[in-house]
């Protein structure tokens, strides 16, 4: 017997098909400073500038309640938090995320650009905390009501890059990122792994290279998709 059955899906107050998708959902993912924030920003000017209604979000976060669960999520004080509570607070913010703010401007038929969304949970949780990917992904079904990106750029860079990349910066580590080369290794691999198993949804774009280059790359995949896509 499943240990999850797909009768938690029922728990959510509604579900997709009560929804009238005309918008575009894109999302961004890859481990600590692979740089899709940056990219993520360039994305949008870009859709703004060819004439598209564009809304930038990210996660956790998004939303003044689930910006709240960020900050709890990556303060550094919480260094108690069990991996399970961890898990279930991401899954909190993005419900708050999707329900209240990324579905309503889909169908008002926005571009939603999400920096981050549920393969991070598959990735940082599952692979990287080790907690069992067929809950995850239960989860992450409840959390999103089934929502699920049009299309999703992973900049792939080395965990040694993304650890150069944060010493340069000024800023103070977050509580994941303060976590051993190990965990952002199982990670990188981990979000490898499900780029494998959605070949169409996902693409895999290298971003060792400068933020200039690596726009170039992410500029190509878009239009492309965005040529053969009738909407919005
Ligand atoms: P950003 O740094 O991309 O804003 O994300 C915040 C952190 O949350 C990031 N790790 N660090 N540091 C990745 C982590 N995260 C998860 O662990 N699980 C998730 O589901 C999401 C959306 C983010």
């Amino acid at each position: 017997m499943e240990p999850y059955t797909t009768s938690l899906f029922s728990l959510v107050a509604f579900d997709l098909e009560d929804w009238d998708m005309a918008g575009l959902f894109i999302t961004f993912e890859g481990i600590d400073f692979c740089g899709k924030t940056t990219q993520a920003r360039r994305l949008v000017s870009y859709l703004k500038r060819k004439g598209y209604n564009v809304l930038l979000v990210r996660e956790p976060g998004g939303d003044r309640i689930a910006e709240k669960i960020r900050r709890i999520l990556l303060s550094k004080k919480n260094s108690e938090m069990t991996d399970l509570t961890e898990l279930l607070l991401y899954e909190a913010a993005r419900s708050q995320l999707t329900e209240r703010t990324i579905l309503p401007a889909l169908e008002e038929g926005k571009v939603v650009v999400c920096d981050r969304y549920s393969d991070s949970t598959l990735a940082y949780q599952g692979y990287g905390r080790g907690l069992d990917k067929k809950m995850i992904k239960h989860l992450n079904s409840v959390s999103t009501s089934g929502l699920s990106p049009d299309l999703t750029i992973l900049l792939d860079v080395p965990v040694k890059t993304s650890q150069e990349r944060g010493k340069k910066e000024k800023r103070k580590k977050d509580r994941l990122e303060k976590e051993g080369g190990q965990f952002h290794q199982r990670i990188r691999e981990g979000f490898k792994v499900i780029a494998r198993q959605n070949r169409r949804r996902i693409k895999v774009i290298d971003g060792t290279g400068n933020i200039d280059n690596t726009w170039l790359k992410v500029r190509r995949v878009v239009d492309y998709f965005l040529s053969k896509s009738d909407s919005p």
